[in-house]
């Protein structure tokens, strides 16, 4: 059955509620749903239900495509000037034996390892630290841009550029002008965490606050620049403030347009100091998907990080509204892996992942950053992949 005969079987229903039907009716109108039918949708809307209704948008948008990119990470360090608690890399400075702390040559070593790799992206984003300022990181994206202009830099936060821009006694304006200019081409979409000022207070203490977060995404947009967003949930959060996080986004993307894709990030418990809270199952986590794919209905793409959420949950994402499953990471990437995902070494080849997308009816596509089509694995067969590799991270006496 495809998308338009399921919604139109849902809204035939007898048994449908009042309000089920108007929202529905809504979305199969393509017309925007309220603040308070966001929040019904979390208290009241079955997994079912919220489904049919995703992925109808998604396939309106998509059809049948599904995204990743081939891309790598570099975590520069695991050491933090914050003690976000949620987080479970990152412990306070003095108290660390066990961090790492890249040099621009280590980064560029990690970067020269994927010569003649077809990569398309760099994904740059780890710690907080005083010596990685304005000038470093200038210095980084410049040397990376200069041994491959063609590699994509998607790099930092506002949580770095808050704090490397107050250093330097930039604005947010100049600031991000800087670093376009240095070589950044895009923003990924972490920092968010959970907008509330009382949440946020709470796990984020001391980092850039929701106001913040929002400026510097709008002060890159206006370069023309694209970004991401993200939100941290399942945590100690109610539904409320995932709307309240989903609407403030809503009204930046309505003034903007620069955010290219919305990322739900699942709260893991292992080895922080939250590890007291549960985590959400795996049905909530698909009706947070669905639910942030009816209400952002100016996002393009709404992406399932595989690495977090396993890869059989990024597989049944593909139902609920997601159409993007980030990229070929690997093992560089720690923030998850130490926090609890399944994936302690999280590789995917390509040949993995279109096997993935394909095994639930999907078309694999292979995208770059900004979504231009590098290659439809629809019908390919491989003649390349790209190996996992592992670093021996250097360790901080
Ligand atoms: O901001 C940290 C989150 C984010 C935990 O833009 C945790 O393409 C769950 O933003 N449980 C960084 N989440 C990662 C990120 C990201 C990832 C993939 C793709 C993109 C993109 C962006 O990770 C942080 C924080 O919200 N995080 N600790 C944890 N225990
Ligand atoms: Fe630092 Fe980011 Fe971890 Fe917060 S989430 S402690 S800002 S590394």
């Amino acid at each position: 059955m495809n998308s338009t005969h399921q919604i139109e079987t849902l809204l035939a229903d007898k048994n449908l509620s009042d309000n089920h039907r108007a929202i529905a009716q809504k979305v199969k109108n393509g017309e925007r749903i309220t603040f308070d039918e966001g929040v019904y949708l979390f208290e009241k809307g079955e997994l079912s239900y919220l489904g049919v209704l995703a992925n109808y948008i998604r396939e309106k948008r998509h059809g049948d495509h599904t995204y990743f990119n081939r891309n790598f990470h570099i975590e520069p360090t695991n050491l933090c000037v914050y003690d976000c608690k949620f987080c479970s890399y990152s412990v306070l400075i003095k108290e660390r034996s066990d961090g790492w702390e890249y040099s621009i040559d280590e980064m560029l070593n990690i970067v020269k390892s994927y010569d003649n790799q077809p990569v398309t992206e760099a994904h740059i984003v780890g710690g907080v630290l005083p010596q990685y300022d304005l000038e470093f990181y200038s210095s980084l994206f410049s040397a990376i841009k200069k041994h491959r202009p063609e590699l994509h830099v998607k790099a930092l936060t506002p949580v770095e550029y808050h704090y490397i821009f107050k250093k330097a006694k930039v604005d947010y304006a100049t600031g991000m002008k800087m670093m376009k200019e240095a070589g950044l081409e895009s923003m990924p979409g972490g920092g968010a965490e959970i907008f509330d000022p009382e949440i946020r207070n709470k796990i984020a203490k001391d980092k850039c606050n929701a106001e913040q977060w929002l400026q510097i995404h709008e002060e890159w947009h206006k370069l023309g620049m694209r970004s991401n967003a993200t939100m941290l949930y399942g945590h100690i959060e109610n539904f409320t403030h995932r709307v309240d996080h989903l609407e403030q986004l809503r009204q930046l993307q309505d003034k903007t347009g620069g955010f290219q894709t919305f990322i739900p990030l699942k709260f893991r418990n292992k080895d922080n100091q939250m590890s007291d809270v549960p985590e959400s199952s795996v049905v909530e986590d698909l009706r947070n998907y669905a639910i942030s794919r009816i209400y952002l209905d100016n996002f393009d793409h709404i992406k399932a990080y595989w690495a977090m959420i396993s890869r059989n949950t990024a597989q049944l994402s593909l139902s609920f509204g997601v159409d993007d499953i980030d990229g070929t990471l690997d093992d560089t990437t720690k923030i998850y892996s130490m926090a609890g995902a399944e994936e302690q070494h999280p590789a995917m080849s390509t040949k993995d992942l279109v096997k993935l997308i394909k095994a639930v009816g999907r078309r694999p596509i292979e995208r770059d950053t900004l979504y231009n089509v590098v290659t439809d694995f629809q019908d390919v067969e491989f003649e390349d992949d790209i190996k996992p590799r592992y670093y021996a991270l250097p360790v901080l006496k």
